[in-house]
């Protein structure tokens, strides 16, 4: 039987959609999941994502497979696309809701909270950084609980590393050029290195200004992608720890800027940014 998608992408980071609401779990398995995201075999997508029903008094439950089937927490561009959807979906149903409309949505990282804005952005509550190297989870330890600015070893290289669970795990490293990096290298011998046992997320972040940072991702499951909000995130708080940023940036990635606030207020980050659907179609089940 054909199931019903929409593809999604936020700057570039691609995303599969699938109306999962009739049943409280995935209708795909990570192996389908893998098939779907392969851009010569598949329909092509960094991951793919399921809308199911809520849990805990949520709207909604987001679940994300990566395009090689392991299942992050998290997804930060992924989350806007998703919001996207569901208004879709909700207007399809006879109920659609003008904008600003905030829907609550269950993750593995809890409950987060985006906002459809009336210019089309989404704004999502990405909820509190976490910063403990058993949350992020790491063996990299500091004094204080907290790895920020810890030197690590990675490809016969001293690097200097802050990390940063945003839910899911971020190892950020600040460099001079971030277009020097060789991600490609560099990317794989990170995600693996035995200090993460959960695996990484790897952001390069070049600061250009106060309130402006240049990122490239390697990302956990996916690699190189155009785009990781999560990872945007991430980055910012880092940038506050090791203060060489304000609290609210511009983050530019390959695939366009985010807007990213960690408020000093409540100690929740705010990421602001687009989510753009591409097409509808029925794929075989394979
Ligand atoms: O944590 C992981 O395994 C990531 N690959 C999840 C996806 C993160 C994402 N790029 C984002 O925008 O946060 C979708």
């Amino acid at each position: 039987m054909a199931i019903a998608f929409t593809k999604y992408h936020g700057l570039g980071n691609d995303f599969v959609l699938v109306d999962n609401r009739h049943q409280s779990d995935p209708c795909l398995t990570p192996q389908q999941a893998v098939k779907w995201c392969d851009r010569n075999f598949g329909i092509g997508a960094d991951g793919v994502i399921f809308v199911l029903p809520g849990q805990q008094g949520t709207d909604y439950t987001m679940r994300i497979f990566n395009s090689d089937g392991s299942e992050p927490e998290m997804c930060g561009n992924g989350i806007r696309c998703l919001a996207k959807f569901i208004a879709e979906l909700e207007t399809a149903d006879g109920t659609p809701a003008a904008p600003p409309k905030a829907y609550t949505i269950h993750t593995l990282a809890g409950t987060i909270t985006p906002t459809l804005q009336p210019d089309g952005q989404v704004t999502v509550d990405m909820g509190e950084p976490r910063l403990l190297a058993s949350e992020i989870p790491t063996t990299l330890v500091a004094a204080d609980q907290r790895v920020i600015s810890q030197a690590l070893t990675v490809a016969d290289q001293d690097w200097v590393v802050t990390a940063v669970s945003m839910g899911n795990p971020h190892c950020i490293t600040f460099v001079d050029d971030v277009a020097a990096i060789d991600l490609a290298q560099l990317g794989p011998q990170f995600e693996y290195h035995p200090v993460f046992p959960e695996r990484i997320n790897t952001e390069f972040i070049e600061v250009v200004g106060r309130d402006y940072l240049k990122m490239r991702v390697w990302e956990r499951g996916a690699g190189a992608t155009l785009a990781c909000g999560t990872g945007a995130c991430a980055a910012l708080v880092a940038a506050v720890l090791t203060e060489r940023s304000d609290r609210t940036a511009t983050v530019e990635l390959p695939g366009g800027p985010l807007g990213i606030e960690w408020s000093a207020v409540d100690n929740r980050v705010y990421m602001t940014g687009p989510a753009t659907r591409v097409f509808t179609g029925h794929m075989d089940e394979q």
